[in-house]
């Protein structure tokens, strides 16, 4: 394809927000058309800023994903949606997501009533439309364009596909004119390391229930390129509470060899090099508390 005109270029932010679990996540690969977001079935699986880049005709889509917007509780909780707000004063245009299939919820209202504040132009992104009838779309879109401006309503699956292209090329056309900023190639600004921790605390999700998930946290320690191209990678698993250990590494290690052999797989496949995984855990009661893990995780340190 030919290179467009330096003066065609245009290129923008497009925040992605919405309440926890509607398929931001889902929706960010799709557009970028590689993993650059961990997706699970749980909530609050997105716990900071990940930006992914598309190339659209003569735009770069700078797409941010966030964590989804809930009441917060924690610090943790507090700090997740202070940034997923944030994101929305950098975007040259925000993509409201909502889950079709569960419509508008009390999340989804506090989300609706805060957006009158953002001043970027919305589109609304009814998700997962595989598993809802038309006329309840219909009716949706309705409800919503009514209670927010919307520049543009969009009906997609995340999942299978379906219309993230359209709206691909709706948000490409609708960015400001301008040169690209970042090189083509590129799909994300996070470090491999950083991507390589994220794919890990997928691998935590879907293996454990209940609080454990959100009482852990996962960081890169080591990543020592060897010779023959593979890598070695050292992780630490932070959990609050002994007992959060002992499950982590399950009977005879059995679950923290499953959780090491799937994040393996999938981080392999993510650098394209062989990877030898070394998964430590360890007990940080508090961890939720301490400015330095907020710090690894790229957020701010909410004072309470
Ligand atoms: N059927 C269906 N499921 C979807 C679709 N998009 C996402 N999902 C599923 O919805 C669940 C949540 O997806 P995520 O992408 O992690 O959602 P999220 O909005 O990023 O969630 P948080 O990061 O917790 O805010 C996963 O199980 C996805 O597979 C879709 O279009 N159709
Ligand atoms: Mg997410």
């Amino acid at each position: 394809m030919a290179e467009p005109a330096e003066g065609d270029r245009r290129a923008g932010f497009v925040a992605l927000i919405g309440a926890p679990n509607v398929g931001k996540s889902t929706l960010i690969n799709a557009l970028v058309g590689a993993k650059v977001s961990i997706v699970t079935p749980k909530v609050q699986t997105t716990r900071r800023l990940i930006r992914g880049i598309a190339i659209d005709g003569a735009a770069q889509l700078i797409f941010v994903d966030t964590p989804g917007i809930f009441s917060p509780r924690r610090r943790l909780d507090r700090a997740m949606v202070g940034t997923a707000w944030a994101s929305t004063q950098d975007a040259d245009v925000v993509a409201l997501v909502i889950d079709a299939k569960k419509g508008v919820r009390d999340d989804d209202e506090a989300i609706l009533r805060a957006l009158s504040d953002v001043r970027a132009p919305k589109v609304l992104v009814l998700n997962k439309v595989d598993l809802v009838a038309k006329p309840a779309l219909l009716k949706l879109t309705q409800t919503l364009n009514e209670r927010v401006t919307l520049a543009a309503t969009f009906m997609i699956s995340a999942l299978s596909g379906d219309g993230v292209a359209d709206l691909k090329t709706w948000l490409a056309a609708h960015l400001p004119a301008g040169p690209w900023l970042y090189p083509e190639d590129q799909i994300s600004d996070a470090p491999l390391r950083q991507l390589a921790a994220e794919i890990t605390r997928e691998k935590l999700y879907l293996r454990l229930h209940q609080e454990l998930p959100y009482q852990s946290t996962v960081e890169t320690d080591v990543w020592k390129e060897l010779k023959g191209g593979a890598v070695r990678i050292e992780q630490t698993i932070y959990v609050e509470r002994d007992s959060q250990r002992k499950i982590v590494l399950g009977k005879s290690g059995q679950a923290i060899q499953a959780i090491g052999a799937a994040a393996r797989a999938d981080i392999a496949k993510a650098i394209e090099q062989p990877v030898h995984l070394f998964l430590h855990v360890k007990v940080r009661q508090g961890w939720g508390d301490d400015p330095e893990r907020y710090r690894e995780m790229g957020l701010e340190f909410p004072k309470e």
